[in-house]
């Protein structure tokens, strides 16, 4: 019996305000049911996050619906957990697609597949977790675990003897094993780079649950380009310009030698779809002293926040809506109100 194993595909984040990236998503999905479906697997497993939040769109439906017939057309039973960026208060999209028989919704009552009892937990909160009574077979559940989150709901050990041979998870991006007491618990990690911080390539997991094999499918993703802050920032652009087009440039910086908006000019100049910076100066100048070039007081925060806004040279527009955001005066409840007028009064005048 060959499982898919994935998570956190998180369909409908529209990361960096891009339609590029939102289509990505969709993209990584429908790669996974490619896979699913090339590989004949007996199921695909999802741990959580299918959405990125608990309204999608008509066109995320679209794209998520048009790949679950795929696989229901290719007879591959989907059963998946809710995640924490999805969940609504009453039903879930997953009970929505079980009515529509594109999937099965995992609970504390088993789900049988040739002879393997499935079970599933959806994400729980802060709650303290309730793990269901499992004599053999899979869990399937979407929270951080003690390994990945110190503070974590869920503890290793307590995975490790609840009665399950087979812990998939998902929540934590990055792909982990652990194999303890014959009992294999894993993340398999998200199918598109969610933040800059999740580096490292992404893919899926191909689990035999007779054997215990564990393999590993990468999958094509959005380009991202990595610019550590040893690098020349123009340096490194240039030396990447002819695989620039559509790629998302990363670029640590820890000194001042370009501006912020000269690199990301430099880079989309040359193809970039969205430059991304880390900005490590203050760090690792006050660092090199060893004594804080400013001293933070909850009184001060504001102005400090403020002349910092003004060095950067943000637009008069951009200034104003930070005023209004962070003006004690402005109620909260107004904010979107008052950012309204002054847009329309600013597109008046442009
Ligand atoms: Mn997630």
């Amino acid at each position: 019996m060959k499982i898919l194993h994935t998570a956190d595909t998180h369909i409908g984040a529209r990361q960096y305000g891009l339609e590029e990236r939102r289509a990505d998503f969709s993209a990584a999905f429908q790669r996974v049911i490619d896979i699913a479906i090339d590989e004949e697997v007996d199921a695909v497993v999802h741990a959580g996050d299918l959405f990125d939040d608990r309204t999608p769109t008509a066109e995320d439906l679209h794209e998520t619906l048009h790949s679950l017939f795929q696989l229901k057309e290719a007879d591959i039973p989907f059963l998946g957990v809710v995640g924490n960026h999805e969940q609504r208060r009453g039903v879930q999209w997953l009970d929505l697609f079980a009515k529509l028989n594109l999937a099965v919704h995992l609970g504390a009552e088993p789900y049988e597949l040739a002879g393997f009892k499935f079970y599933g937990l959806d994400y729980s909160g802060r709650r303290e977790v309730k793990l269901p009574k499992i004599t053999s077979g899979v869990l399937v559940c979407h929270q951080m675990l003690d390994r990945t989150q110190s503070n974590a709901e869920l503890h290793l050990n307590d995975l490790i003897s609840c009665g399950a041979q087979f812990v998939l998870l998902g929540d934590w991006h990055e792909h982990e094993v652990w194999r303890q007491q014959n009992v294999l618990v894993t993340y398999s990690g998200s199918t598109e780079r969610w933040s800059m911080a999740e580096e490292d390539a992404r893919g899926i997991s191909l689990i035999d649950l007779d054997s215990g094999r564990l393999d590993r499918r990468e999958l094509k993703t959005r380009e991202f380009l990595y610019i550590s802050e040893e690098e020349d920032p123009f340096k490194s652009i240039d030396a990447h310009r002819h695989q620039m087009k559509g790629t998302i440039v990363c670029v640590t910086i820890a000194d001042t030698r370009y501006s912020i908006p000269e690199i990301e000019q430099h880079a989309r100049d040359r193809g970039a779809l969205a430059v991304r910076i880390r900005d490590r100066r203050e760090v690792s100048q006050s660092l090199e002293t060893g004594v804080p070039d400013v001293q933070l007081e909850y009184e001060n925060l504001d102005a400090l926040i403020g002349q910092r806004l003004h060095q950067i040279k943000l637009s008069d527009a951009t200034l104003s809506i930070d005023h209004i955001i962070r003006e004690a005066k402005i109620a909260d409840s107004k904010v979107d109100a008052e950012v309204t007028k002054l847009l329309e009064a600013t597109r008046e005048t442009a």
